[in-house]
């Protein structure tokens, strides 16, 4: 008698291992035999925990509105927590997912240290974690993969862009994202990188603004009193301090756009509306909306399939002279 015959034959009269009991249905109640095979896991089925950072932008906000609707469509259970730009509050929330045993936490770090301890624990309860958005500086086995941008190519690209539009002689002052995050980090090293090479550009100045409206106005305001008009250039880490910016400058009595060029990063609503109107010089995009991506590696990690351990966003850069053309298309 055959190997698996035998096997077939002891998995009944022993009462079949691994079985799959099939929930009562109107007609019968059969026993299945999986003989091990685990039951794939549908979007359904899933409990994730998503440790949003904060809402400090308009960035933010598409991002939170990605990962929410997203979860709804798919009728994933989402527990969301927004820490409100505090690391602590993110540690706090990934041992409330501890605790609660989702399947999968997605995280966007808001810098990239202070994470072992607290990934660490989430290794042991057995809990694997998607990077979204920002990257942590940790051992690769301590998360499965990181979704998000090449955030030095985002500087090379302001600085490419920036060395363009100055003829290669400018005066930047730098608006830094938060302190110690990926993209505030990632950014400045980037368009560093692609500045070597114009000693004619130089960054006289720089300083966060923490990636909001109102911090970017106040440090351009500071650096106008400093500098004054001697400013040809900002170079800003997001949108919403580059609309802080516009601001200040027009509060000075300049002109944003003109008197003192602007490039920054997002490509948000806001940085279309500012090159419509002149005061923007350009924005590198760097997508928010990543809950599609997101929920797909969650549902491959979680029924075992191969990921990436990086999957970049695909962006690109805007400028004023298609800027109303393209406004009506975007989604954030
Ligand atoms: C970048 C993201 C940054 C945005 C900012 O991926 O983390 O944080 O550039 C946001 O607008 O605040």
């Amino acid at each position: 008698m055959k190997i698996s015959r035998i096997f077939l034959f002891l998995a009944i009269i022993t009462g079949c291992l691994g079985c799959t009991q099939i929930p009562d249905s109107p007609s019968t109640q059969q026993i299945g035999f999986n003989f091990g095979a685990k039951t794939e896991k549908k979007y359904e089925d899933m409990i994730v925990g998503y440790a949003q950072l904060g809402a400090e932008s308009e960035w933010r906000a598409a991002n939170t509105i990605s990962i929410k609707e997203t979860a709804d469509n798919l009728g994933v259970e989402l527990r969301f927590l927004d820490a409100q730009q505090k690391q602590e509050n993110q540690i706090e929330a990934v041992r409330k997912f501890i605790i609660q045993k989702v399947d999968i936490i997605g995280i966007s770090p808001i810098v990239e240290t202070g994470w072992e301890e607290v990934f660490q624990e989430a290794k042991d309860a057995g809990i694997p974690i998607i990077l979204v958005d920002r990257r942590a500086a940790v051992p690769e086995d301590f998360y499965v993969s990181y979704l998000g941008s090449d955030f030095l190519e985002e500087g090379r690209k302001a600085a490419r862009i920036m060395t363009e539009l100055m003829d290669g002689k400018a005066n930047i002052v730098e608006l830094v994202g938060t302190i110690g995050s990926a993209p505030a980090n990632d950014r400045y090293a980037g368009f560093r990188e692609i500045l070597e090479t114009y000693p004619e550009m130089q960054i006289i100045d720089s300083q966060s603004g923490d990636f909001t409206r109102a911090r970017g106005k106040e440090v351009m305001a500071a650096f106008l009193q400093k500098y004054g008009g001697t400013i040809t250039a900002v170079y800003a880490h997001n949108d919403d301090m580059a609309l802080g910016a516009i601001q200040a400058i027009e509060e000075y009595g300049l002109k944003p756009g003109k008197d003192i060029k602007i490039v920054s990063v997002d490509a948000a609503r806001g940085a279309f509306e500012a090159m419509i109107d002149g005061k923007l010089n350009a924005t590198v995009e760097c997508n928010p909306l990543l809950g599609p991506q997101f929920f797909d590696l969650a549902l491959k990690v979680v029924n075992e399939q191969p990921i990436p351990k990086w999957v970049p966003s695909i962006e690109d850069v805007f400028f004023p002279e298609n800027a109303s053309e393209i406004l009506p298309t975007r989604k954030y």
